[in-house]
């Protein structure tokens, strides 16, 4: 409420203006900023809290992080003549690659001036006498802008869980996501909590020089070689040559990860040629490429899904040579999460210096001084625990901050029930403020959403200064409409009955709600493409009118 009062207070007085506020400078925040200034003229701001540039892949320091997406559909593809000129060495890049790409990209288009570092916003409110955002920075600066672009990052929120005992630890305490640039973990004995993607890579980086790790496990997971590795010059030529042919298979295809879809079911082959394409892609590498390119029902046929578990179940098998670890390590539950990829996780339980903890049979009693007490009373001596506990996926970074809308509703009590938008872009009551990334919006390889969805809002932003449109805002029926697609769709995966962040099912009290659009990245288009071209079916403009008063009025 204070914040309210100061925020409207200071409008007009001490406050800087812009046309646009962007928040985050990862991917979406720097495209949206390209635009935005260079393409339609504005006057922008991006404000991020990192030090750096670069969203995830600053902050995601931990040893082994890399992308599972290849490198080739991970990049700006909106800067043709940087795909040609960047170099790619290796199948998949690893967050410095990732970080120095990004930073390179931000000078190449002189956007650095333009963005404000170390510099969190808390509060930003929309003033319903002159439609504009009233924006607080955490070093007490007030802003207001007639847009508002939250480019927040959906995986970027940390979820450090609460264990008794925490406050006590002597030893050093990380989250993978704040990863501190002094960290030494060669010769100590560390702990993981957590073995999601996150976990899988830094368990597998770190094994080899620990003095020992122990590894906390809550779920156990199918992941598959990610096959990474250096390139060939051919492969990068190629790449370079075929630049349009596999932009436009990208933005076509439903994951945007770089490869055909299968569209054969399980079952309609021999359990012989089965196997054999289940170990091709298992050569190949690549978890989406496992889940998807191999058959087209994994992901919602259940009959399929086992196919899929029992050939990696078996591999667990084969790889971990103590009998006791491997039934540990073997998932039994659907396999219908994120699909992992790993560069030898399996194998790493292999090592005398690695042991497991099956943390649901044994469950976590408390952290000590010395390191973790479990149920069965050992206590785990560590000098370093880290979490790869993931993320308050999707909106936690949202509701972190003081967002308020029409009416001073705050987004946190407008998604109470669990966060909601039109076509992932904006939200109702929160007008001429574009979500990057924003709930429902396409599950996939996640560069090409979000330059679809900075291309699009930047559409409208155009659409709206031509026309000297005051607001935009969705409707909520359109709104609620988009949550119940989001929802039938999401409903015939199985992911939906699997307990992951994909769904808010990580954290405990979130609300497990729908937070994807399932349907792919081509249909996502298509939709957007036709509401655009329906004059914005959905959306609500203001305007000017004549008198110099508001009028709301539909577009059609
Ligand atoms: P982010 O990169 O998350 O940037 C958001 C920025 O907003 C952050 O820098 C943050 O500091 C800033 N911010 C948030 N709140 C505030 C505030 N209040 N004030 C100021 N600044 C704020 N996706 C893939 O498609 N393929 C992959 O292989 C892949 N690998 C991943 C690996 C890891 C370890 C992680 C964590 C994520 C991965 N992702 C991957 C998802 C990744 O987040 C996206 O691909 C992409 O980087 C998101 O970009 P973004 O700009 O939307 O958000
Ligand atoms: P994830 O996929 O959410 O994984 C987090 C892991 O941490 C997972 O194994 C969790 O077990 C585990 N976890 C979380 N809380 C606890 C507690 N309290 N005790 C024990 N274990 C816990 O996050 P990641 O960072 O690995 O990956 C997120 C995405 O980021 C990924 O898909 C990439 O795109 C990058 P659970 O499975 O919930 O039982």
């Amino acid at each position: 409420m204070t914040t309210t009062v100061l925020a409207k207070r200071s409008v007009g007085t001490n406050v800087t203006n812009f046309d646009a506020i962007i928040i985050g400078a990862g991917f979406g925040g720097i495209y949206m900023l390209k635009k935005l200034r260079d393409e339609l003229g504005l006057k922008v701001r991006a404000f991020d809290k990192a030090a750096g540039v670069g969203g995830t892949w600053f902050w995601n320091r931990y040893p082994g992080a890399l992308s599972d997406s290849e490198t080739f559909v991970y990049c700006f593809s909106w800067d043709r003549e940087l795909c040609q000129e960047w170099d790619i060495t290796t199948r998949y890049v690893d967050q410095p690659q990732i970080l120095s790409y990004l930073n390179h990209a931000v000078d190449r288009h002189d956007l650095r001036k333009d963005i404000q570092l170390e510099t969190a916003i808390t509060s930003a409110v929309f003033d319903e006498q002159t439609n504009r955002w009233s924006v607080t920075t955490d070093d007490g600066h007030q802003y207001s802008a007639k847009y508002l672009v939250t480019a927040l990052g959906l995986l970027s929120a940390t979820n450090v869980p609460k264990i008794k005992g925490m406050e006590q630890f002597k030893g050093k305490m990380y989250h993978t996501a704040n990863w501190p640039a002094d960290a030494v973990l060669e010769g100590k004995r560390v702990g993981v909590i957590g073995t999601g993607s996150t976990g899988c890579q830094v368990i597998t980086a770190i094994a080899p020089t620990v003095d020992h790790l122990t590894v906390f496990q809550r779920s156990a997971q199918y992941t598959v070689p990610v096959g990474n590795g250096p390139v060939s010059r051919e492969y990068v030529d190629d790449i370079k040559r075929n630049y349009d042919a596999i932009w436009q298979q990208v933005r076509s295809s439903r994951l945007a990860f770089g490869f055909e879809e299968s569209d054969i079911p399980t079952m309609s082959v021999s359990p012989e040629e089965r196997k054999k394409i289940f170990q091709r892609a298992w050569d190949g590498g690549g978890g989406f490429r496992f889940m998807f390119q191999t058959f087209n029902d994994i992901a919602i046929d259940e009959q399929a899904n086992r196919a899929a578990q029992d050939f990696i179940r078996e591999k667990i098998g084969e790889i971990v040579k103590d009998p006791e670890t491997a039934r540990k390590l073997m998932p039994r539950d659907l396999y219908a999460k994120r699909p992992l990829c790993d560069s030898g996780y399996y194998a790493t339980f292999n090592r005398p210096n690695v042991s497991l903890v099956d943390v649901k049979a044994n469950p976590i009693e408390e952290i000590t001084e010395a390191g973790i007490r479990t149920a069965d009373g050992a206590e785990h001596e560590l000098d370093v625990l880290v979490f790869a506990t993931g993320f308050d996926a999707v909106d936690g970074n949202y509701k972190r901050i003081d967002i308020r809308g029409r009416n001073d509703v705050t987004i946190k009590d407008h998604w109470s029930e669990g966060p909601s938008s039109y076509l992932s872009v904006a939200t109702a009551n929160f007008p001429n403020m574009f979500m990057i990334l924003g709930p429902n919006g396409p599950f996939t390889n996640l560069p090409p959403t979000i330059e679809t969805e900075v291309e699009w809002v930047s559409d409208m932003i155009s659409f709206m200064e031509k026309k000297e449109l005051a607001c935009m805002e969705p409707d909520p029926e359109s709104e609620r409409q988009w949550g119940v697609t989001c929802r039938e769709i999401a409903d015939q995966t199985l992911f939906a009955k699997a307990d992951s962040w994909i769904f808010g099912a990580n954290i405990p009290g979130k609300t497990n709600s729908v937070y994807f659009y399932m349907g792919g990245l081509g249909p996502f288009r298509d939709i957007l493409a036709s509401v655009q071209n329906e004059g914005y079916r959905g959306f609500k403009f203001t305007s000017l009118s004549p008198s110099g008063s508001y009028a709301q009025r539909a577009q059609q």
